[in-house]
């Protein structure tokens, strides 16, 4: 219903002002960041990678990740919207701890993270789930399927990182973008349940 149709104060099914949200994308290096912000993303997505290179050969450990040949040095920004009036702004951070000093400007405001996982080495994504607990941000992790690695249900997983109960843990393709707006759907979901925001409760 609008004026013309007889609500003169426009407010039958105003929606309210536009909610922009802030999310990180977190993990270990080479799991997946960049390319799950890059597929989810509306907008071109900001990357600021660069060549990996012989010098960086005995820190970054690429084995698992074959023809990666760069690297995020400072973050990843795209934006995706959920649903009328409700947008999330993706902030991906670097995955190697040269770059730890980052994070804590990356995270200030964020309602939520996506800590990224990759089986193959779970323990890679320690770091970003000790961050985010120590710090009550709210999260979920979201293993990233990769063809040739074994897989585990949620409940496996959410062992392994021995995470607080009620902690989510979804199982995505970075590449594919209705698996990773799903993911960012289940973040936003968890993350209402804490703030209890009648905006986020919609969301689902
Ligand atoms: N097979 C497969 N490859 C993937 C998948 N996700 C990412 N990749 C590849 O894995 C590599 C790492 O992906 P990135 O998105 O750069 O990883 P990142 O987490 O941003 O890496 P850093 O910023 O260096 O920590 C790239 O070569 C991707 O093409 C996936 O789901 N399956
Ligand atoms: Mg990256």
């Amino acid at each position: 219903m609008t004026a013309a149709q007889g609500d003169p104060n426009g407010t039958a099914l105003d929606p309210g002002p536009d909610l922009a949200l802030k999310i990180l994308v977190a993990g270990g290096f080479g799991v997946g960041k960049t390319t799950l912000v890059g597929s989810v993303s509306e907008i071109r997505p900001l990357r600021t990678e660069e060549e990996l290179t012989s010098a960086s050969e005995s820190v970054d450990d690429t084995g698992k990740v074959h023809r990666k040949t760069t690297t995020t040095v400072a973050m990843d920004f795209g934006r995706i919207t959920i649903r009328s009036g409700l947008s999330l702004y993706l902030f991906g951070t670097p995955g190697q701890d040269r770059f730890w000093f980052l994070w804590d400007d990356l995270s200030d405001g964020a309602l939520g993270a996506v800590v990224l996982a990759d089986t193959r080495r779970l323990e890679d994504c320690f770091p970003a789930v000790d961050y985010f607990e120590r710090r009550a941000v709210p999260f979920l992790v979201a293993v990233n399927c990769f063809a040739d690695s074994r897989s585990y249900a949620a409940d496996e997983v959410a062992h392994a990182l021995d995470l607080d109960r009620g902690t989510p843990v979804v199982l995505c393709d970075a590449r594919d973008r209705d698996s990773g707006k799903e993911v960012l759907i289940r973040l936003v979901e968890h993350a209402g349940r804490r703030y209890t925001s009648p905006v986020l409760d919609s969301v689902g």
